[in-house]
């Protein structure tokens, strides 16, 4: 019988992955028209500058019922005006689908909303592993001045929903206020 090599390989260290079919996306300030409290100063930035990377393995086409995502994010450390560089934050496109987190390097926050805008924050630091239930719309927020690294794996058609949290916000925003690391209400 042939044993076949691994195409894949994880990083443990560092969460990266290497192989085939691994895509990136990246998220520059340009790409966070709305996100922010303070759209002057999100303007005023450099766009360049990016704000976090996903790198991900999909061995089936997105959308594709009862597979698997693997991927890692890094959100880098910076602030808009107060508010800490974060990801956009999204509910699942379909809603009844969960996710884990774990996080791999740096500390931050995970946001999480429900449906009726209840929010809570669990804190990210190295080992910590985050259960998203189904629902819930997950954002990840850098309150230091290192990279936060967290690896995740979703479902292949889970999808993305952003519209509703630029419609109606994420509950609380975390800022920083006379030097420390305040949540505050949206
Ligand atoms: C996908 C998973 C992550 C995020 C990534 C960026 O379900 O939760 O890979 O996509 O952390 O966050 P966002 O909110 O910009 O997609
Ligand atoms: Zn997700």
């Amino acid at each position: 019988m042939k044993i076949i090599k691994p195409k894949l390989h994880y990083d443990n260290m560092t969460g990266v992955l290497s192989g085939e079919a691994i895509g990136e996306k990246i998220a520059r300030i340009k790409d966070m028209a709305g996100f922010y409290a303070d759209e002057n100063s999100r303007k005023r930035f450099d766009q360049d500058v990016l704000v976090y990377r996903v790198q991900y393995y999909s061995p089936v086409p997105e959308g594709t019922e009862g597979g698997l995502f693997f991927g890692n994010t890094t959100v880098f450390p910076g602030k808009v005006g107060d508010e800490y560089f974060m990801t956009k934050g999204h509910y699942h496109a379909i809603g009844n689908r969960g996710e884990y987190y774990w996080c791999i390097e740096g500390s931050g926050l995970l946001l999480m909303m429900d449906q009726d805008n209840h929010t809570w924050a669990e804190e990210m630091l190295p080992g910590s592993l985050h259960y998203m239930p189904a629902y819930v719309a997950h954002r990840s927020i850098n309150v230091r001045k290192e990279p936060l690294v967290f690896g995740a794996c979703w479902p292949s058609d889970a999808g993305h929903e952003y519209g509703l949290i630029l419609e109606k916000g994420f509950g609380l925003r975390v800022k920083e206020i006379k030097g420390a690391m305040t949540l505050v209400k949206y």
